[in-house]
């Protein structure tokens, strides 16, 4: 099914993924002679042999998610959507998560991903460094549920009905220094763990970033459940963002480490590739990516597309944190 809605796209996958652009950079800069090089040089299909190697640790029993009686949490009704929200299915079976494969179907390879224990490090400019469980940090927290929009930078779309606790409660809790600007999301780095991350699809671990004003703002929103459950692994569990006014690739996944700077972090995707993503991400149909146009964007689950929007829907909330910067490359 997803296959023919890709089908029906106005733009090729292929040309609209950033991983088009990287792997054949890669076979130009590489000759397919580094490390994974070779792999990869053949393409994503190719690519992702690599995940059958079989060396993997075989994944141990799993215990239930010591969390699930924390959902369904309530709905907090001031963030909502029109339309419906994305059916689960659509959801789960088309996903951006490199460690698990550049494939858009990595929920199975997902599995490998180990959520408990699960411990997460807050470092840079804090009073105090710490690290504290998962589950302590839930318990720290109030979880409540939001309607949201996502967009990735591909084009595609969905609605998705998350559980979490806003920013703001994860930056009370860490007791950022005065003099931070940023604030520094990490996702986990154990190729064990991701096979992904045996080859250099991206610069691992995967990092994000925010500024503080952006952190704080009521919409930005720590990801811990979705659906009323907790966070599927492919979801980027047991604990992700969701930035909804900016590209999808801003909202990392599976993170363990948040810290503080004075400084604007190198992040993932615009240190790879920095004519076509920056730092601010932030979604506007009038500023095409380099290679396609983001004036409208494909809805999965429903076959049709719709006119993307500015800040993705959110300009009320979030236009205010850019005034005075419109030297700023503020939209790719
Ligand atoms: N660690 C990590 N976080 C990530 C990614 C990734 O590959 N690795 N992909 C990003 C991109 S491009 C998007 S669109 C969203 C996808 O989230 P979803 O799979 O839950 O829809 O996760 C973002 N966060
Ligand atoms: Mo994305």
């Amino acid at each position: 099914m997803l296959i023919r809605h890709r089908r029906s796209w106005e733009i090729p996958e292929r040309d609209a993924t950033p991983e088009h652009l990287f792997l054949n950079r890669r076979s130009l800069v590489a000759g397919g002679a580094a490390l994974g090089a070779g792999a990869l040089a053949g393409g994503p299909a190719r690519a992702f042999s690599l995940f059958g190697g079989g060396d993997a640790a075989p994944a141990a029993p799993e215990a239930p998610d010591p969390s699930a009686s924390l959902y369904p949490a309530k709905r907090n009704p001031a963030y909502t959507i029109s339309g419906p929200v994305t059916p689960e299915v659509d959801n789960t079976t088309y996903n951006n998560f490199y460690e698990y494969g550049t494939s858009k179907n990595v929920s199975a390879a997902a599995q490998m991903l180990r959520v408990r224990p699960w411990t997460v490090k807050f470092t840079g400019l804090v009073e105090k460094p710490q690290e504290v469980g998962i589950d302590d940090l839930l318990k720290a927290m109030t979880l409540e549920e939001r309607l949201y929009r996502h967009r990735c930078v591909e084009a595609w779309a969905m609605q998705v009905p998350w559980t979490g606790f806003p920013v703001k409660k994860l930056v009370d809790f860490a007791k950022p220094l005065g003099s931070a600007k940023y604030i520094v999301l990490k996702t986990f780095k154990d190729p064990k763990m991701a096979p992904g991350q045996r080859s250099f699809i991206l610069q691992w671990p995967y990092v994000e970033g925010l500024t503080m004003a952006e952190a704080t703002n009521d919409l930005a929103f720590m990801v811990t459940g979705a659906y009323g459950k907790p966070l599927p692994k492919v979801m980027g569990a047991p604990l992700r963002l969701a930035v909804p006014w900016k590209y999808g690739f801003k909202s990392v996944k599976s993170i363990v480490e948040v810290s503080f700077t004075d400084k604007q972090p190198d992040t993932t995707w615009a240190a790879l590739a920095p004519d076509e993503y920056g730092f601010w991400a932030n979604v506007n149909p009038a500023v095409p990516h380099p290679r396609w146009s983001q004036a409208t964007e494909e809805v999965l689950g429903t076959g049709s597309r719709r006119p993307t929007v500015i800040y993705n829907g959110y300009g009320d909330e979030v236009a205010s944190l850019y005034s005075g910067m419109s030297k700023d490359r503020l939209f790719m």
